[in-house]
């Protein structure tokens, strides 16, 4: 348990004290929620994310690449990725039903996606940046809607922020070389001598300072994330970033707390489509999509291939037999529906936790539970018994 303290300071030792809060450990199950312009595509070849559809559109700029190929085929050469932000509606998005849904699905927590690789975000970033969904295409902004109405309407849902430290093409991001285009801005995938815009660019000096760091904040100060789930990592701010979150919780009286890919001092580890082989020791949480490769949705997966619900409860058993949290990932519509397969599974692995949530949530110990893992284990539809 986290150390009480009145004042963390920017200090790797001093930080590395903070642990996974007692909620947070007992909660075993929040939904992941991808949703972007790259909903709008909503597509990837086999194996590759569909929320990498800007970055998959560019490697190798060329025909012979499946997304460069569909690209040309449904939009033609002369729409580029910033196009889809009109698209990008959100008409359909409500928050309370997003909501009721997660509730009913049995998880204690969420997690969207604040801003992803392709630097747009769901939240207004002021003068950071105006490459959101306040200034450009839908004008609202959702992770406000999302987080004031689980606090009113659901309180015991725990809320948390997916952050992508880098920005794939923001120029103001190139400095750093790491998980961005070479040089800044993407060359037009159809005609390399042009460039595409990066759309929302305001005039900062520097990227870490300007950007990345007080977008963090914001997250931590004017929404009270409760989970500061960062990406990629790279060059960042995080030791000053986790002093001010810390500090900032403790005043709210909070629990909070920030995953692996931040850059320093985490609390917990995040592998991905991926679990270990026997209980750790430690904390951890893995994430995947329901969709079988992809985050983001993908209409080029059959829902007959997504994870059902008896494929989820067995994969949370098996993750919280090891110590681990299960982070379901959901990728809604360009609308911001949740397509109803997606709910279908969700729903039916909530029956099952409904009857036997006692042996998931807030478990320590298996033993007790043997019996309805047999079941879950040996049962094609458990959640019916
Ligand atoms: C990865 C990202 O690149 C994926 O698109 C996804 O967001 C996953 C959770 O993390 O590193």
């Amino acid at each position: 348990v986290t150390p009480l303290r009145e004042t963390w300071t920017p200090d790797t030792g001093v930080l590395s004290t903070h642990e996974t809060p007692t909620w947070w450990n007992q909660a075993k199950y929040g939904i992941f929620i991808h949703w972007g312009p790259y909903s709008v595509p909503a597509w990837a070849p086999p194996t590759s994310y569909a929320e990498w559809y800007d970055w998959s559109l560019h490697n190798p700029p060329d025909s012979g690449n499946p997304t460069w190929d569909h690209h040309l085929e449904t939009f033609g050469k002369d729409v580029v990725y910033d196009d889809f932000f009109a698209n990008f509606t959100g008409s359909k998005f409500n928050a309370s039903a997003w909501l009721d849904l997660f509730d009913e699905a049995g998880a204690k927590y969420f997690v969207l996606t604040t801003k992803h690789h392709d630097g747009f975000a769901l939240f207004d970033t002021g003068n950071t940046s105006h490459r959101n969904s306040v200034n450009l295409g839908p004008k609202r902004n959702f992770l406000a809607e999302l987080f004031t109405t689980a606090k009113k309407k659901k309180p015991q849902m725990h809320r948390g922020t997916y952050f992508s430290l880098p920005e794939w093409f923001n120029p103001d991001y190139a400095p750093y070389g790491q998980d961005s285009w070479p040089g800044g801005l993407a060359h037009n995938a159809f005609n390399s001598s042009e460039f595409e815009p990066y759309t929302g660019r305001v005039n900062i000096s520097n990227y870490l300072e300007d950007l990345q760091l007080p977008q963090m904040l914001d997250l931590a100060e004017l929404y009270d994330t409760e989970i500061m789930w960062c990406d990629i990592s790279g060059p960042n701010k995080t030791l000053e970033f986790a002093a001010r979150y810390y500090n900032h919780a403790a005043a709210k009286g909070l629990q909070v707390t920030m995953n692996d890919r931040c850059g320093a001092v985490p609390d917990f580890n995040t592998p991905e489509y991926a679990t270990f082989g026997a209980t750790q020791s430690r904390k951890w949480e893995t994430s995947e999509g329901m969709d079988p490769n992809s985050y983001g949705l993908n209409s080029a997966t059959k829902p007959s291939q997504y994870k059902n619900g008896t494929t989820i409860i067995q994969t949370l058993v098996d993750v919280v037999s090891k110590n681990g949290n299960y982070l379901l990932n959901v990728g809604p519509n360009a609308e911001g529906e949740i397509i109803e397969p997606m709910v279908k599974n969700l729903l039916d692995a909530g029956r099952w936790l409904k009857y036997s949530g006692d042996c998931v949530y807030e478990t320590v110990s298996l033993q007790k539970c043997t019996h309805h893992f047999n079941i879950v284990l040996r049962y094609p539809r458990p959640y019916t018994v």
